[in-house]
């Protein structure tokens, strides 16, 4: 049985860390096989790429050229721990995925949306999540959070970006759960933790029915 692929999204310092974790507790607590992943980076090959991309190296060769590297990362990410991990029957939570490129490098930074496309089409193929939690705040919450999270450490190429990037990014997100409502659904996260995980654990029982693939998993071993 394939597994369930849960991907989390949003702007800077909303939370996607925080709540990727705390459900993936939750569903440990039901026994799951869970892996815990992030984008750019979760497998080794990633992980170099993501040092290029958050360095702000690849950033003088434009959206187009940054979009081709998230991808490149991508494709190793899915081919060496995502999908093997759903052939197996695991959950896979994902702290960002192809919405992050389709907003970021596609809205936000003007990239080619041919380039999007067909980049997706390679790097991610049949392995698309068949949740995504949008978490919502706005940018200038967001950016403040992840700032006092940093603790004095310099902020990444993405976050020193002008606030007028990261409203574009909110509205960009927004606009992208509205358009695919069987996929995504926005959450405001700007809420307590504990109200946000509770809606995320709500909508994770309701969309993918855990408890159920739990029973599913001990009759196939009985
Ligand atoms: N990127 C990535 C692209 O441009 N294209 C792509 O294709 C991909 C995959 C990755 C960067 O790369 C870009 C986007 C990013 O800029 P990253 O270091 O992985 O960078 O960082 P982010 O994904 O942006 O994650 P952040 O660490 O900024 O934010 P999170 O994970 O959303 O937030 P989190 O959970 O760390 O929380 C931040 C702080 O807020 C608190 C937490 O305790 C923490 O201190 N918090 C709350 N406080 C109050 N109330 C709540 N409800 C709270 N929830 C969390």
């Amino acid at each position: 049985m394939r597994g369930r692929f849960i991907s989390f999204e949003g702007g800077e310092g909303t939370g996607k860390s925080t709540h990727a974790k705390l459900l993936a507790e939750r569903l440990r607590g039901l026994a799951l096989d869970v892996v815990l992943t992030r984008e750019p980076g979760g497998s080794v090959g990633a992980e170099i790429i993501r040092h290029v991309l958050l360095s702000g190296a690849a950033q003088p060769f434009g959206p187009d050229a940054e979009a081709i590297l998230f991808a490149a990362a991508r494709a190793d990410h899915v081919d060496t721990v995502i999908r093997p991990a759903l052939q197996r029957g695991a959950w896979v939570l994902c702290d960002r995925f192809i919405d992050s490129t389709r907003v970021y490098q596609g809205v936000a930074g003007q990239a080619d949306p041919r380039i999007i496309r067909a980049l997706e089409r390679i790097s991610v193929g049949d392995a698309m999540p068949d949740l995504t939690l949008v978490l919502d705040v706005l940018p200038e919450i967001g950016l403040q959070r992840a700032a006092a999270r940093r603790r004095g450490e310099s902020a990444d190429r993405f976050e020193q970006e002008a606030l007028d990037f990261h409203v574009k990014l909110h509205n960009a997100y927004r606009a992208a759960a509205e358009q695919a409502p069987g996929r995504c659904v926005l959450i405001d996260a700007v809420r307590p933790k504990d109200r946000v995980a509770e809606e995320i654990w709500t909508i994770v029982q309701q969309r993918l029915e855990p408890g159920r693939a739990r029973a599913s998993l001990a009759q196939a071993a009985s």
